[in-house]
C-alpha cells in the first residue's frame, strides 16, 4: 500500500477510495442523452440549405415526437439498451497486469518520487533503461539548442517539450521498430529514442535541401521512415487521429501484427479528429493506441475550460474501449501502460485511450509567453515533479546515476547537436523545382507552364536556387 492509494498488480493507484461504485457514478457525469431534441428538424433544414435533397418538415413532428415514449439512458444505472451496457469494465490487459476498474482520479505510477518503485520489474536492461535516460537529456538539449537558435534569427520556431520527455521517451520505449508513429508537433523524443538523428531533425529546423520534408513544412515537423515510421506531424489539431485508425485497420486487414501510437494534447480532444478517430478504431478494433499527453494547457486554455468530463480517459466509456490514466512524468508507469495498450492491439482487442497526466514547463512554442497566463506557483509545483530528476532518482536506487554521469550526457548532447546545428545551417536550401515535386506522378501542363515560367525568372533574376534548371520528373 502507497500513501493513501492502493497496489494493483505493480501499478499504484492514488485516490482509489471506493472503486467500481465511484466508477460508475463518474461515468454518470457523462449526462443522459437528450433524445427529445428536434434534430430531425435541423438536420432537414441545413440538408436544404446546402441544396441536398432531405426528408421535408411535418410541422406535426413536434407534437408526434412529445407522444412517443423513448427510454432514457442513465449510465449511472447501467440501464439503457446497447452493447455497451452496464456500470464501466475496462478489459483486462496482459503483461502480467490488469487495468484496474478505473476512476477519474486515479493515476497509475510506478517510481515513486523518492526513485523507488512499487515492485513492478520494467524488464528493461542497464543499456536501456540509460538509453531511455540519455534520451531525455537529448530532447532537453535539443530544446535549449533549438531556443537560443530562434531567439537569436537563425531558425523560425520551435516547440519547447521540457517537462514531458518521460511521457514521449517511456511510451516509445514500448514500441517496435515495424510499429508506426503519428506523433502531434511535441513528440520528437520518440524518433530520437528509434535512432533518428539530432542530425536528420536539424535539417528540418533549417528547412535545407536535406530536410525529408524539403523545407515545405514548419520547424519540428518531422517526417521519417527510418528506421521507425514517423508519420508527418500535422499542424491542424486533431487531423492525424483518423490517419493512424486508418492505418492501423489497413495493418489489421493484411494480418500484421503491427500497431499505431498516436499522440495528442489535451487540446486535441475537443478536435473532430479525435471523435471520428477513436470511433472509428473502436468499431474495427483498429490496432492503436491514442495517447493523450495532457500538460494542463492547450496554449493559453487551461483544461478546466477544455473539457467538462472529471478526466481525459473517461472519454473512452463513450467510444467503447478501455481508458487508463497514468502519471506522465513516470517513464516506467508510461513503458507499462503503452506495453499493456500494445499487447491489446496486438491481440485484436481494439485500442485503448492513454491519459497521460505531466505539464510543458516552458511555453506553448517560441512565439508564446507562458507568465501571461500560467500561475508562478503551478510551474514551481511541477518543477518540483520533474520528470528527468525522478528517473534520476530511479537510476540511483540501481546504482546507474551520479550527477557526473547526467553532466557528461548532456555535455555530450550539447556537443553532438550542436554540431548538428551548424552542418544543417551550412547546407543548401531546397532547389527551387522541389516546390513542383512529390505531388503529381505526371505533372499535369499548366503547372509545367508555371514551374518553367518560374524557373526562368530565377534565372534571369539570379536570386534563387533554380536547380540545373530542369523540370522535374
Ligand atoms: C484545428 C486547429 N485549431 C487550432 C490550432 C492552433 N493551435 C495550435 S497548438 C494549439 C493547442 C493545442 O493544445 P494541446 O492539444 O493541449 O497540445 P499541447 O500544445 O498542449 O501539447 C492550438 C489551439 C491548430 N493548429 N489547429
Ligand atoms: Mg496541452
Amino acid at each position: 500500500m502507497g500513501r493513501g492509494g492502493q497496489w494493483i498488480v505493480g501499478w499504484r493507484i492514488e485516490g482509489d477510495e471506493t472503486g467500481p461504485r465511484r466508477a460508475a457514478a463518474q461515468v454518470g457525469a457523462v449526462g443522459p442523452l437528450e433524445r427529445s431534441s428536434p434534430f430531425g428538424r435541423r438536420h432537414a433544414l441545413r440538408m436544404a440549405s446546402v441544396g441536398v435533397p432531405g426528408p421535408s418538415w411535418d410541422p406535426r413532428a413536434d407534437a408526434i415526437l412529445s407522444r412517443l415514449s423513448i427510454p432514457t439512458t442513465d449510465l449511472r444505472d447501467g440501464g439503457g439498451s446497447g452493447p455497451s451496457d452496464g456500470p464501466f469494465q475496462p478489459a483486462a490487459l496482459g503483461q502480467g497486469g490488469a487495468f484496474p476498474p478505473m476512476t477519474s482520479q486515479q493515476l497509475l505510477s510506478v517510481i515513486e518520487p523518492d526513485g523507488s518503485t512499487n515492485g513492478h520489474e520494467s524488464g528493461l536492461s542497464k543499456d536501456e533503461l540509460l538509453h531511455c535516460y540519455r534520451t531525455m537529456l537529448r530532447v532537453r538539449a535539443f530544446d535549449d539548442t533549438c531556443m537560443k537558435l530562434q531567439r537569436s534569427g537563425r531558425i523560425g520556431f520551435s516547440i519547447p517539450n521540457k517537462g514531458i520527455e518521460a511521457c514521449q521517451v517511456g511510451a516509445a520505449s514500448a514500441l517496435q521498430k515495424t510499429d508506426w508513429i503519428f506523433p502531434s508537433y511535441r513528440d520528437f523524443g520518440m524518433a530520437l529514442y528509434h535512432g533518428i538523428t539530432p542530425l536528420e531533425m536539424m535539417h528540418n529546423m533549417f528547412g535545407n535541401a536535406h530536410d525529408s520534408a524539403r523545407g515545405r513544412q514548419m520547424p519540428v515537423h518531422f517526417s521519417f521512415v527510418k528506421p521507425i515510421k514517423f508519420v508527418s506531424i500535422s499542424s491542424p489539431i486533431g487531423t492525424h487521429l483518423p490517419q493512424a485508425a486508418g492505418a492501423a485497420y489497413a495493418m489489421k486487414l493484411r494480418g500484421e501484427k503491427t500497431a499505431c501510437l498516436t499522440s495528442f494534447g489535451d487540446g486535441g480532444t475537443s478536435s473532430l479528429g479525435f471523435h471520428s478517430g477513436m470511433n472509428f478504431a473502436a468499431v474495427w478494433k483498429a490496432p492503436v493506441v491514442f495517447l493523450c499527453q495532457n500538460n494542463g494547457w492547450a496554449i493559453s486554455c487551461p483544461s478546466s475550460e477544455q473539457t467538462a468530463s472529471e478526466s481525459y480517459a473517461i472519454k473512452a466509456k463513450a467510444y467503447g474501449m478501455p481508458g487508463v490514466r497514468v502519471d506522465g512524468n513516470d517513464l516506467l508507469a508510461m513503458r507499462k501502460a503503452m506495453l499493456d495498450a500494445l499487447e491489446r492491439a496486438r491481440n485484436g482487442e481494439g485500442p485503448t485511450l492513454i491519459e497521460a497526466v505531466t505539464y510543458r514547463m516552458g511555453g506553448h512554442s517560441t512565439s508564446d509567453d507562458p507568465t501571461r497566463y500560467v500561475p508562478k506557483h503551478e510551474v514551481e509545483e511541477w518543477t518540483k515533479k520533474d520528470p528527468v530528476a525522478r528517473f534520476e532518482r530511479f537510476l540511483a536506487t540501481r546504482k546507474l546515476w551520479t550527477k557526473e554521469l547526467g553532466e557528461k550526457f548532456y555535455a555530450e548532447a550539447l556537443e553532438e547537436i550542436g554540431a548538428a546545428a551548424k552542418q544543417a545551417e551550412a547546407a543548401a536550401p531546397p532547389p527551387l523545382e522541389t516546390i513542383f515535386s512529390d505531388v503529381y506522378r505526371d505533372v499535369p501542363p499548366h503547372i509545367r507552364r508555371q514551374g518553367e515560367a518560374a524557373f526562368e525568372l530565377a534565372r534571369r533574376k539570379g536570386d534563387a536556387n533554380a536547380g540545373d534548371g530542369k523540370f522535374p520528373l
